[in-house]
């Protein structure tokens, strides 16, 4: 009996922007970094991707692709509000929730079915409840497993609805004529290796020999991926409760005006919160850097990572890069600086790149051992270079 629902909002935050200002419905609209400050788009309009506008593309790009488009910086703090209002829903169906970003869950019903009906019967009244009470479109996908839950929900969007029924004949359907590219692990660089072999879609793959895959990625990745596309997951639903995100941030003393100061902090930040996310076995996919101006104004910024990660680096690469490209500071002093990882995952769970470059495998092991050694002595006993040596006894109040 399928038990397994994944829910996937449509155009997410701008979703929540049309549903905010209607005026902008039906057209193309993108949400990410202005186009003048070098930033990124984070999700566009149905009407923008007709351009080609795609998440994550250079701002600039897709203003070249799409020149009438209207932008909007993204409000972070509405769309969690707006996430929260789509978990009450869920939660009125099970507790077995595994809320992988503000926009997209996993849920398994198989306790609610009694209650309720059958998976596919909860999943259509999820749906129902998710735009009478929210007011946004969601898709929907029902499945014996997580993968083909996900495949599911991806098949008819927008506003899709679709149920893949328990047996291999329904999987082997609808799983072989998609790309590769749908199965967990595989990016842009393993697809490109997989290409190279000639296997562009799951059956391509499912024509192979194991133990031949095997030898050109390892076993371990030749079992899941022919696995994976015979449709089998054996993964749970983890609904262990994973926050939504996890973050430090200070109220200075004495307001910041040095951007380097400003840089200090945040690298401390970043190390701290990457340390916290590996003590707790978790991986962030998103960033956000929040400012507190002297005159109480305050923005946030976001953005996403490629892959999830629990190193400091990028973190705080991807934070320092906002600070600088889109926050206008115009000389205003900064009262609070934050950093929160945002779009956790387990760390056993986060897709890694099958063939994952052995430089981040490298520093992964470097950042366990740093982790250890500071159990043995401490948070002073070792950092990443020699900004925090320089960091101001600026403390203030410590939050979060
Ligand atoms: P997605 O569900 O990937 O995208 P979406 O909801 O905008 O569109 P779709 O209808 O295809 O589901 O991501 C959810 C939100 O996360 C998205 O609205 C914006 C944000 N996001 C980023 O900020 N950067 C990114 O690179 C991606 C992929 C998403
Ligand atoms: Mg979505």
């Amino acid at each position: 009996m399928p038990s397994i629902i994944h829910v996937d909002l449509d155009q997410f935050y701008a979703a929540v922007e049309i549903l905010d200002f209607p005026e902008l419905k039906g057209k193309p609209l993108i949400v990410g970094g202005r186009p003048d400050s070098r930033g990124v788009v984070c999700t566009a309009s149905y009407e923008a991707r007709a351009f080609g506008v795609k998440s994550a593309m250079p701002s600039s790009q897709a203003a070249r692709l799409c020149p009438n488009a209207i932008w909007r910086v993204p409000r972070m703090d509405r769309y969690a509000e707006k996430s929260h209002e789509v978990h009450a829903v869920f939660e009125r169906y099970t507790d077995q929730i595994q809320s992988v970003s503000l926009d997209e869950a996993y849920l398994d019903v198989l306790g609610s079915i009694k209650l309720f009906g059958s998976a596919e019967t909860i999943g259509r009244r999820i749906k129902h409840d998710i735009l009478s009470e929210t007011g946004l479109v969601a898709s929907v996908g029902v499945a014996e497993n997580k993968f083909l839950a996900k495949v599911a929900s991806d098949l008819k969007k927008p506003n899709g609805f679709v149920v893949i029924p328990p047996g291999r004949e329904h999987a082997a359907a609808v799983l072989n004529p998609l790309p590769v590219s749908r199965l967990w692990g595989v990016g842009a660089k393993t697809g490109d290796r997989l290409a190279e072999l000639g296997i562009v879609k799951i059956a391509d793959l499912l024509a192979l020999d194991e133990e031949w895959l095997s030898r050109r990625m390892g076993r371990e990745n030749a079992t899941r991926l022919l696995s994976l596309a015979q449709g089998i997951d054996s993964g749970e639903v983890e609904c262990g409760g994973i926050s939504k995100s996890l973050g430090r941030e200070n109220t200075f003393a004495k307001d910041l005006y040095d951007i380097d100061a400003m840089e200090r902090e945040l690298f401390a930040f970043c190390d701290e919160v990457s340390s916290r996310l590996r003590a707790a076995e978790l991986k962030c996919g998103g960033v956000t850097l929040k400012v507190k101006f002297a005159d109480f104004t305050r923005i946030s910024r976001a953005s996403m990572f490629e892959e999830p990660t629990d190193l400091g680096e990028p973190l705080y690469h991807a934070v320092r890069t906002m600070l600088r490209e889109r926050v206008e500071l115009n000389g205003r002093g900064v009262r609070l600086l934050g950093v929160a990882a945002t779009h956790l995952v387990r760390a056993n769970a986060a897709q890694q790149s099958l063939f994952s470059d052995g430089d981040n495998q490298k520093k992964e092991r470097a950042a366990v051992a740093i982790d250890k050694l500071r159990g043995k002595f401490g948070d002073g006993a070792v950092t990443f270079g020699r900004l925090l040596e320089k960091r101001s006894d600026n403390t203030g109040t410590p939050a979060i």
